[in-house]
């Protein structure tokens, strides 16, 4: 029985069930259905109800009074209108922006998360309203397994198919003997999948494998990148230096003659050119275990005795895909590609390789049985984009040239930018300079839950409701069952679903029934729930209606495969399965990357070290940062609920740092820190932990970017960690986030401790 003072509500981190009183959420339990439910769903109450809360529309005020430079975008105060005011302000910027400069001066990428729910989907609903505009300028790839989406399809496929073709793990807990985990494969981020996630199995198929006697080593800078249950045997290394470690075993594998030659012959292309570079023929230098030893700091006896151990049993090697967010982050994937081709793995159940296990919850695990319904976005008439972290450098070079797979391509001139259900504050590198370049455009518009430093850099915000708020359905991209999301509670303030507020601003423009094709929201969800209704029929699966649906629970669908093992057709027939490469094979050198003729990536995998480390030795920033997702909360999201709250050290992100880094500073575990470099600086919470390497710091991300204009470097009081890190991209191949190589400087903060103001809404005035 349903209890109906209790309501399902469903997010990217899993189902809750909310109880309410007197309007509002008091608290969130996990589901019944879950075996190991996430804490973040306690964050919902407190973030929903909180201070932050944009409650009406609001306008910056220079922007308002026509002055648009008096005060600096994200130092404005702002003033609060009416719906109908705010709506006609947008309507006018919109056709004055499209008359001047066409839609081409529309940028509305808006890359980010968002909230889980098949038809209030933010990005959806405001490519949806654009398109029916005349277009705007989108945003190619993401900020999580770019590096990947750009590279596999040269070597050996579609990233994105390939990744939900991942060997499960209960084929590994059978069949595998060892799991080389590249960046580990952290439970924390198993919370987690983009759309929903019904059940958390993670920690379950890591214990059978545990059961079954599999080995793990974790090669990764933080110790606690392996589960405890999994006993892992740990080899810190340096961030960065994957791709080198892979070579010094590579290396070892060709000269004990350990080389599975007849995989490698049947399977892959250009081999030999790799092995030239391997043993130093074409370069001089032999990438062999001493030298791996050099730059990874693991030792070249490790390194050796780990390499005759992957070809002693069955070996999976898994690469993180923090690992390929890095400077030359294509190279780790493609030499871990080479190692498993060399290791002659690829296609058997438990060997060969995967990029991207602990992405999210369901890799390895589930697979949706077929494809939900979704709205339709329609056709957007403006062709230009630009690859998804170039925002600053597309914002701060209009019209310049940048590379981009081989091509040399022209930055748009964007004068209009609508961000809506992402926070660049939050998940861009080097904010400083992204506040420099929000500067730029004539007019910024944002849709949002809560203040966040994006809100604060907007000319006009727009309050929308809460997944809470409204009523959807839920299906994660990867999962295998249907959510109930019915309306908890009633939108906080003036908040508004975003399809209405498209339908409202279609109508000022003229044509509101190109938007909603003469349909509410309930009429279109209603549409999505039959679509999806209409699939599970032809897959043999009867489906409720929507409304039986929405008062019930959730739906658990079969899992289209328990045995998949990752690239096994290939295996079986190279002929009938071949790869969609220019070879039909796995291709170890690329004569299409190779004729780019480009710096920073060449023909093969090669080694290139971090750019801040060879900029930076031994000098100022001798400190490696990473700054992985936080346990706490899913990115920057509802970072004011109670959970978030609960890890900050004085209300700040906690930072670990090895004991013997903060020793030599003076610093005790608490204390508040202050890190630096060239780039910017911030404040965060000491916590002295041997998890992490000597000589690396780990900052989460996702405290609110909370900066101080009046400190120097405009230092960010609250532990943001993307004022350190650099926005040059991985390579010019797929210019890819790199956001975990960034070298800082760490003291002991001795000035006067400032509050945190972010979790506090900005200064209003009245209109004059
Ligand atoms: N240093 C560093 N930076 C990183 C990373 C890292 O590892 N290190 N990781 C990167 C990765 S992998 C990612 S995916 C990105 C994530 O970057 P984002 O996806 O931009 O981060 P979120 O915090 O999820 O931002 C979503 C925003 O949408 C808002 N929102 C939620 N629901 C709705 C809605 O219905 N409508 C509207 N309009 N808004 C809504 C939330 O309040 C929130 O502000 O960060 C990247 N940045
Ligand atoms: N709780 C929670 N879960 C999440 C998210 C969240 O915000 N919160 N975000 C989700 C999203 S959008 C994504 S894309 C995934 C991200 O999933 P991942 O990309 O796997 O996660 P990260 O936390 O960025 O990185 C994993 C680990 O890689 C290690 N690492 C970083 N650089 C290097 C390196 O150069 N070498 C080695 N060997 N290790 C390195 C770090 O120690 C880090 O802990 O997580 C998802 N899951
Ligand atoms: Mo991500």
């Amino acid at each position: 029985m349903i209890d109906h003072k209790k309501k399902l509500t469903a997010s990217h981190w899993g189902v809750g069930v909310a109880t309410v009183v007197e309007d509002k959420i008091v608290s969130i339990e996990g589901h019944s259905g879950d075996p190991a439910g996430s804490k973040i769903n306690s964050n919902i109450p407190g973030s929903l109800h909180g201070s932050a809360r944009v409650l009406r529309p609001a306008v910056r005020k220079s922007w308002l009074e026509k002055q648009p430079n008096a005060v600096e975008r994200g130092r404005d105060v702002f003033v609060e209108v009416s719906w109908d005011r705010a709506l006609e302000l947008i309507a006018q910027d919109l056709k004055r922006v499209r008359g001047i400069y066409g839609n081409q001066g529309i940028f509305a990428g808006s890359y980010g998360w968002s909230s889980a729910g098949r038809f209030h989907h933010a990005q959806s609903q405001l490519k949806r309203f654009l398109n029916t505009q005349g277009g705007f300028v989108r945003s190619e790839g993401n900020y999580s397994y770019n590096a990947a989406l750009g590279l596999m399809p040269y070597i050996v496929g579609p990233y994105r198919e390939h990744v939900a073709q991942a060997t499960r793990w209960s084929v590994i807990a059978k069949d595998t003997d060892l799991v080389v985990l590249f960046g580990g494969m952290a439970l924390r981020n198993t919370q987690v999948s983009d759309g929903g996630v019904a059940k958390h199995r993670m920690l379950g198929n890591l214990q059978d494998c545990a059961d079954a006697g599999v080995e793990f080593v974790n090669i990764s800078p933080l110790r606690s990148d392996a589960a405890d249950v999994l006993n892992a045997q740990w080899e810190p290394i340096r961030p960065g230096s994957d791709t080198a470690l892979m070579m010094g075993l590579a290396h070892t594998l060709i000269k004990e003659n350990l080389v599975d030659g007849a995989f490698l012959q049947t399977f892959t292309t250009g081999f030999e050119k790799l092995r030239g570079y391997l043993v130093g023929d074409s370069d001089g230098a032999p990438k062999d275990a001493e030298w791996a030893s050099e730059q990874t700091g693991m030792s070249a006896d490790n390194i050796r005795t780990l390499a005759r151990r992957m070809v002693q049993g069955r070996t999976m090697i898994s690469v993180a895909a923090g690992v390929q967010r890095t400077d030359f982050g294509e190279q780790p994937m493609w030499m871990a590609i080479a190692l498993a081709a060399m290791i002659g793995q690829i296609g058997l159940p438990g060997g060969g390789y995967t990029v991207g296990y602990g992405v999210n919850a369901n890799i390895g695990n589930i697979e949706r049985p077929f494809r939900w319904g979704t709205m339709a976005q329609g056709v957007n008439p403006v062709s230009d984009f630009i690859p998804v972290a170039m925002i600053s450098e597309m914002l701060l070079n209009p019209r310049g040239r940048y590379e981009y797979h081989g091509k040399s391509r022209v930055f748009p001139d964007a004068k209009l930018v609508w961000w809506a259900g992402g926070n660049p504050f939050h998940h861009h590198q080097d904010l400083n300079r992204l506040h420099t370049a929000f500067q730029k455009p004539e007019t910024v518009i944002v849709n949002e839950l809560n203040w966040t430093a994006t809100a604060r850099h907007a000319d006009i915000v727009l309050p929308v409701t809460s997944a809470q708020e409204r009523t959807d359905f839920g299906a994660g991209k990867s999962d295998n069952a249907l959510v109930p999301m019915p309306q908890v509670i009633p939108p906080q303030g003036e908040a508004r679903d975003e399809y209405d507020i498209y339908a409202d601003l279609a109508e000022r423009l003229g044509n509101r029934d190109t938007f909603t094709e003469g349909r509410t929201s309930r009429e279109w969800l209603n549409e999505i729930w039959e679509t999806t209704r209409d699939r599970a029929d032809k897959a043999g699966i009867e489906l409720p209606d929507l409304q039986t649906f929405l008062d019930g629970d959730v739906i658990d669908l079969p899992d289209p495969s328990p045995e998949q093992v990752f690239l096994a057709d290939y295996r079986g027939d190279p002929v009938k399965f071949a790869l969609p490469t220019p070879s039909g094979k796995i291709e170890l050198f690329s004569e299409t990357i190779a004729a780019f003729d480009l710096k920073d990536c060449k023909g093969h995998p090669s080694w290139y070290p971090p750019r801040d480390l060879t900029a930076d030795r031994d000098a100022a920033f001798p400190l490696a940062m990473l700054s992985g997702q936080p346990k706490t909360r899913l990115h920057s999201q509802l970072d004011n609920g109670s959970y978030s709250l609960s890890h900050k050290i004085s209300g700040r992100e906690p930072v670990l740092i090895h004991p013997d880094d903060a020793n030599n500073r003076g610093i005790e575990d608490g204390s508040i820190v202050e890190l630096y470099n060239a780039r910017g600086r911030c404040l965060a919470g000491a916590k002295i932990t041997d998890e992490v390497v000597k000589g690396c710091v780990f900052l989460w991300t996702g405290a609110w970017y909370d900066p101080d204009f009046e400190a120097r470097d405009a230092r960010d009081r609250h532990g943001n960690p993307n004022v350190l890190t650099h926005d040059l991209r991985s390579s010019s191949l797929t210019q890819s986030p790199a956001a975990h190589s960034a070298m800082v400087q760490l003291r002991k903060f001795t000035g006067e401790i400032p509050a945190v103001t972010v979790h506090e809404p900005p200064p209003f005035e009245k209109e004059v």
